[in-house]
């Protein structure tokens, strides 16, 4: 009994991991706001529902995203960008919700970040065999704000490379409440998803949502 119960606290208990210079990894740390997070979600993919978007070049991509915030990151045949319009509905994109904006501020601070004030939120949803190719992100203006990410759902095999394409990267499996801040030199790194196992998660069902929010401009 007891060791069960001390068991059940560790599970939830949130920790901190270096994982590269700049990068640290709070295991858990998103958690205690879960039930706040989802029911944003569900007000945001109310009016900006999820979709599968186009690379420039013409590959539909497994992962279906949205956004909210200031700016949004869209993909079509003219290119990357970000955008204040949803091009799917010529609307802005909703608000990001005070939950969405305290969490991403209070671990940007947990990580060393101060001051961290996101302007968009990009929302990643996988299904199963949906994965995400190795890539930079580089479309945002000021690569010295960090970028905060927050995993919901199934677990994922990310994928963690160096400054050059060809670095090998490290695997991680990002769970449920798991957040990570991505600053420094790391901010530039390499990365990845590997195809998403089959799996229901007890809160969202067969799906991983990935929360990322970026200083976009
Ligand atoms: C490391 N998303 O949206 S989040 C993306 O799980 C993206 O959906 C993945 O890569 C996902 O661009 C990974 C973790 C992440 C996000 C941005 C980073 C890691 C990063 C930027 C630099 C280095
Ligand atoms: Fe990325």
């Amino acid at each position: 009994m007891t060791a069960d119960l001390f068991e059940s606290v560790v599970d939830v208990l949130p920790s901190r991991e270096a994982m590269a210079e700049g990068a640290v990894l709070l295991r858990g740390f998103a958690r205690r706001v879960e039930a706040g997070l989802l029911a944003a979600l569900r007000g945001i993919e109310s009016q900006a529902p999820f979709r599968r978007m186009f690379t420039p070049g013409g590959h539909q991509m497994s992962v279906a995203m949205t956004n909210c915030g200031e700016a949004g990151w869209v993909t079509d045949r003219s290119g990357y960008r970000y955008d204040a319009a949803d091009p799917e509905s010529g609307r802005a994109w909703p608000a990001m919700p005070a939950a969405f904006c305290e969490l991403a501020e209070s671990a940007a601070r947990e990580a060393g970040f101060a001051g961290f004030s996101p302007d968009a939120c990009l929302i990643n949803r996988y299904e199963p065999g949906a994965r995400m190719s190795l890539h930079q992100d580089r479309d945002e203006k000021d690569f010295s704000a960090p970028i905060v990410s927050v995993s919901l759902g199934l677990p994922a095999i990310f994928l963690f490379g160096g400054a050059k394409r060809s670095d090998k990267p490290q695997r991680y499996r990002l769970e449920h409440g798991d957040v990570v801040v991505w600053g420094g030199p790391s901010r530039l790194f390499f990365h990845g998803v590997a195809p998403l196992a089959e799996g229901e998660h007890p809160a969202l069902g067969p799906k991983r949502i990935n929360l990322t929010f970026r200083k976009a401009r």
